[in-house]
């Protein structure tokens, strides 16, 4: 066995197999350590077979398995197994074992022993996490070549603190991006778009992001507007703009095949598209476009060049990119279609087996292991060999990502960057934002849009979230508002829907829905201090903003909790997963009590005392309801009219003896909080001994406060509340 390892730092080791291909998750400089050989593992067994390695390990009957970013299974991965193969899987059922992104890092933990692994490598491998033996956690790698991290620490935190230290300093978005975001595929025109805005305005519902789908494009040319459609495209993005809208426009790396479009000459005539085996035939599949060809973006060049293209786009008044379709989606290759339209022809159909393989024979087309190999880069400076994408298949969205992020920051190098992109690996964290891709609008999938949350907050997607309301399918109104109601706690609040599905839009339901969904985006926005004030101190702490309860409490039925998380320091958030419920029982991890505050349409609020443990809690359709822990408060916003602004910061604090709330402001677009542009108050209430409560607070910061006035909505242990203000 050819292994070498090296100290990374005090919990953090690496294993190197012979010589693994560079993916870029990494951002430290592994070559500069010294190694030495050795050829056993540390906690694994691991075992040399025909062409792969296999790692195991033997886990106790306690032992949870936390991370593996986009992937199914629980917020304890634990009994499910997991393919690291970037797949566009626009059906995430329970059997899967693939979707968009690979994130192969994860923490074996009990109460004593918390144990980060992570596999960097660029292709397919499979986790076994005890699916074939319950107690067996089996690492299958089809390679010689790859590097194997193991962490070791004496919290979750802890371990992933490490893994992100080694990876990099998660995606800071800009602040509008957790407002509430509208998308359809499609809002084809001018026209829709306007009508979308109005309709939001006139429903009273506030919103920062309308999307457009790749109707917006000439014939699904990437990086042209149909000017019949859009004919003002400038004009439209900065009348938005004003009205607090930013347009989000979706772009897909297949590149039309199409004399004289200059995207595609300019690909040809440099070489920047992928190839096929003979290194100078450009690789063609279709996707919407039709025939195209596919950027090399494992290539330096091309991904300069591709970076560049946005230009047309930030030039337009664009804020926000959607990347999509890049992991790369197939949908065929002509090559594979003729065979198959041959295959039809000459078949005869004698029995209901020749149907169904005549039948499948158009249907097995996408995404065909047998066209990704036949499909190569010249990866880096592109002096070296050409490469199989099937040996890197998982890194083309990160690349996609880097390019579009690289020249941005090139070109901007103050300002965050609003990206989603749908296909991710490890080290895409640190560059933006993936969605959770095509979901359905299943109860099922509400309650995986809890727990990939938290999965992938694990592996350092702090800014994540699903399509609300479901991709594909007819939202049912239950659904659609049990949905909306959890996603006021997702970082990302974007609601989306497939081609031919019921409107989704707040808008289009009965007025009973609506209003439900007003009040929950409102107090969405209501919220937004503390979410936006949790979330910069989760990168800067690089503590998930998402994290299970079972990282503060090893009792069983902490461990069991599958559908609830902790949102910053202070909120415990329990969504209602299924349908005909008034509440739900949650269970209160540790042994503090906490504050169950309740949000009411009409304005009313509500505040009860709950010892922790087992607890039934109400939570009916028209209200957000959350926990706060003890001795913790969250700032909220009082909202103007509009629904969106505010100039008061009430502080909702539970106070039994001395209780700590933050409130973070900074200039929300650009990285000038890195240099201490910001404002941060941290405050402290102190229960006195005669019931009155002392309030201190101290600053941070070197930025001027846009809120100076603080109201005190201070709960005791008795729930008795009491009213006070802070004023700078
Ligand atoms: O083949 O652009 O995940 O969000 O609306 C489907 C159309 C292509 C897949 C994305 C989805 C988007 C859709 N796209």
């Amino acid at each position: 066995m050819n292994i070498k390892t090296t100290q990374i730092s005090e919990s953090t080791k690496l294993f190197r197999f012979g010589t693994p291909f560079n993916t870029d998750a990494v951002i430290i400089n592994t070559d500069k350590y010294s190694f030495t050989q050795i050829d056993t593992l540390p906690l694994f067994k691991c075992e040399k077979e025909a062409d792969c390695y296999r790692l195991t390990y033997t886990m106790d009957k306690k032992q949870c398995i936390f991370g593996l970013g986009e992937s199914l299974g629980g917020i304890n991965k634990r009994s499910h197994n997991y393919r690291m193969w970037n797949s566009d899987d626009p059906s995430h059922t329970e059997e899967k074992d693939a979707l968009y992104g690979s994130h192969p890092f994860f923490i074996i933990s009990n109460e004593t022993e918390k144990i980060g692994v992570f596999i960097d490598f660029p292709t397919e491998f499979h986790i076994d996490a005890g699916f074939t033996q319950y107690d067996i956690l089996s690492v299958k790698i089809p390679s010689e070549n790859f590097d194997l991290y193991i962490f070791s620490a004496k919290t979750e935190q802890e371990v992933i603190r490490e893994y992100l230290k080694l990876t990099g300093t998660p995606y800071m978005p800009p602040k509008w991006a957790f407002g509430f975001q509208q998308s359809r595929w499609s809002y084809p025109d001018e026209n829709t778009v306007c009508k979308v805005a109005d309709k939001m305005s006139e429903a009273g519902i506030p919103c920062d992001a309308i999307y457009i789908d790749i109707d917006y494009m000439d014939n699904y040319k990437v990086f042209t507007v149909d000017e019949k459609k859009f004919c003002d495209f400038k004009k439209l993005t900065a009348e938005m703009k004003q009205r607090g809208i930013r347009l989000i426009p979706i772009i897909d790396p297949g590149v039309r095949v199409e004399k004289g479009y200059s995207v595609y000459e300019e690909g040809v005539k440099n070489d920047y598209f992928c190839k096929e085996a003979d290194g100078k035939t450009d690789f063609t599949a279709a996707v919407w476009p039709g025939l195209v060809h596919f950027p090399d973006f494992l290539n330096n060049d091309v991904r300069e060049w591709w970076g560049q293209l946005y230009h047309f786009l930030w030039d337009a008044g664009i804020d926000g990119i959607w990347n999509d379709m890049n992991e790369p989606a197939i949908f065929y290759t002509p090559r594979k279609l003729e065979a198959a339209k041959k295959k039809i022809a000459e078949r005869v159909i004698n029995n209901s087996w020749d149907f169904f393989e005549i039948r499948d024979s158009l249907g097995t087309l996408a995404n065909r292991r047998d066209d990704y190999a036949e499909m190569y880069h010249r990866p880096g400076d592109g002096k070296g060999n050409v490469v199989s994408h099937e040996n890197l298949h998982n890194l083309y969205g990160l690349n996609m990502t880097r390019a579009t992020v690289d020249e941005f920051k090139k070109d901007f190098p103050d300002k965050r960057i609003f990206l989603l992109t749908r296909s991710s690996s490890a080290g895409a964290h640190r560059m933006a934002a993936i969605w959770m891709g095509d979901n359905q609008s299943w109860w099922s999938h509400l309650l995986l849009h809890v727990q990939m949350l938290v999965s992938l907050n694990v592996c350092g997607f702090f800014y994540t979230g699903a399509d609300v309301c479901g991709f594909s399918g007819n939202v049912s109104n239950e659904l659609a508002i049990r949905w909306m109601q959890f996603a006021v706690f997702s970082p990302l609040f974007r609601n989306h829907a497939a081609l031919g599905t019921r409107n989704q839009e707040p808008y289009n339901f009965d007025e009973k829905t609506t209003n439900c969904m007003r009040h929950f985006i409102r107090t969405r926005y209501k919220l937004l201090p503390y979410m936006y004030t949790e979330f910069v101190n989760a990168v800067k702490t690089l503590n998930p903003l998402c994290t299970p309860t079972a990282f503060y409490d090893k009792s069983c039925q902490s461990l069991e909790c599958q559908d609830e998380f902790y949102l910053g320091r202070s909120v415990l958030v329990t969504p209602v997963c299924q349908p005909n419920a008034q509440g739900r029982n949650v269970f209160l991890a540790g042994k503090h009590p906490y504050l169950y505050v309740r949000l009411y349409n009409n304005g009313l609020e509500n505040f009860e005392i709950v010892p922790a443990g087992n607890y039934y809690a109400q939570y009916s359709t028209d209200e957000v309801a959350f926990f706060v822990k003890e001795n913790c408060g969250i700032p909220t916003g009082i909202l103007e009219k509009d629904g969106k602004t505010f100039n008061t910061v009430e502080i909702i604090i539970f106070v039994s003896s001395v209780a700590t709330a933050s409130y973070y402001e900074d200039d929300g677009e650009t990285n000038s909080y890195l240099q201490n542009d910001f404002f941060q108050i941290d405050f402290t209430v102190k229960k006195e001994n005669n019931g009155t409560f002392n309030i201190q607070a101290t600053t941070s910061g070197s930025r001027l406060p846009e809120v100076k006035n603080y109201n005190f909505v201070i709960v005791d242990e008795n729930a008795n509340i009491t009213r006070q203000t802070f004023n700078l």
